[in-house]
């Protein structure tokens, strides 16, 4: 499971049986769209069953409204919002914005499910993020939502990645924020509302590089109960699978 694009109708549980559904994956696994509804979710993978300490897709373009859904791999990785400037440290540090931060989200190798973490695309400023766990951020686990490379040229992943390898240390957050957790099997419920503010300048792209993994046991499906539907959406959404 590389690059997903989940679109499902997040907008009421009688969309949810109102809906066809339909899903489509590529055979090289570089993506895959689900469609129940009005609702595009894209999906990044928080790391890898082989260890990687990648996100990927790493540079994605999401329209405001769509969600982005962090799937988290093993062992213990997290989401975290920073500055352009500033990689590896909280957003808030050096901002008035709070960012997201998924929390960490410890996975056994041994498991068939993955932890969940999404947000919802507030506006169309770049989001700059990274992994807080030990010294992922330096060795490269960043990415951009929504890089804007016309607008600002210098401001590349390339250059955010450059910026983290000389971080001189990796911060989180004390509390998650900015999204809902859940988990990727259809009997997880959970509740509440999040969105994702972007609060950095315009930056630039880099799509050279697009790290590849490899997660054979994650069949993975987005968890349904996403952006406050609760447990209630999530047995409907059961149900209508
Ligand atoms: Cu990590």
């Amino acid at each position: 499971m590389q690059f997903t694009t989940l679109t499902m109708c997040a907008l009421s549980v009688a969309g949810a049986f109102a809906q066809s559904s339909s899903k489509t994956s590529s055979a090289g696994g570089a993506s895959s769209t689900n469609t129940a509804g009005g609702q595009t979710v894209h999906v990044v993978t928080v790391g890898s069953m082989n260890g990687s300490l990648t996100f990927s897709p790493n540079d994605i373009q999401a329209k405001v409204g769509e969600m982005v859904q962090f799937q988290f791999m093993p062992a213990n990785h997290s989401v975290v919002q920073s500055t352009f400037d500033a990689p590896c440290q909280p957003i808030s540090k050096n901002s008035n914005v709070t960012g997201i931060f998924s929390g960490y989200m410890p996975v056994q190798a041994s498991a068939s499910t993955a932890p969940t973490y999404t947000i919802m695309v507030a506006n169309k400023t770049p989001m700059w993020l990274y992994c807080s766990q030990g010294k992922h951020c330096q060795n490269g686990m960043v990415m951009v939502i929504n890089a804007n490379p016309a607008a600002n040229a210098s401001r590349t992943l390339q250059e955010y990645t450059k910026g983290a390898k000389q971080a001189t240390a990796n911060l989180a957050p004390n509390v998650a924020a900015g999204g809902v957790a859940g988990t990727n099997n259809t009997s997880g419920s959970n509740s509440g509302s999040g969105t994702g503010t972007g609060s950095d300048n315009p930056s630039s792209t880099d799509s050279a590089s697009k790290p590849s993994n490899s997660s054979p046991a994650s069949a993975v499906r987005a968890d349904v109960s996403i952006l406050g539907m609760g447990s209630m959406f999530a047995i409907a959404w059961a149900l209508f699978l």
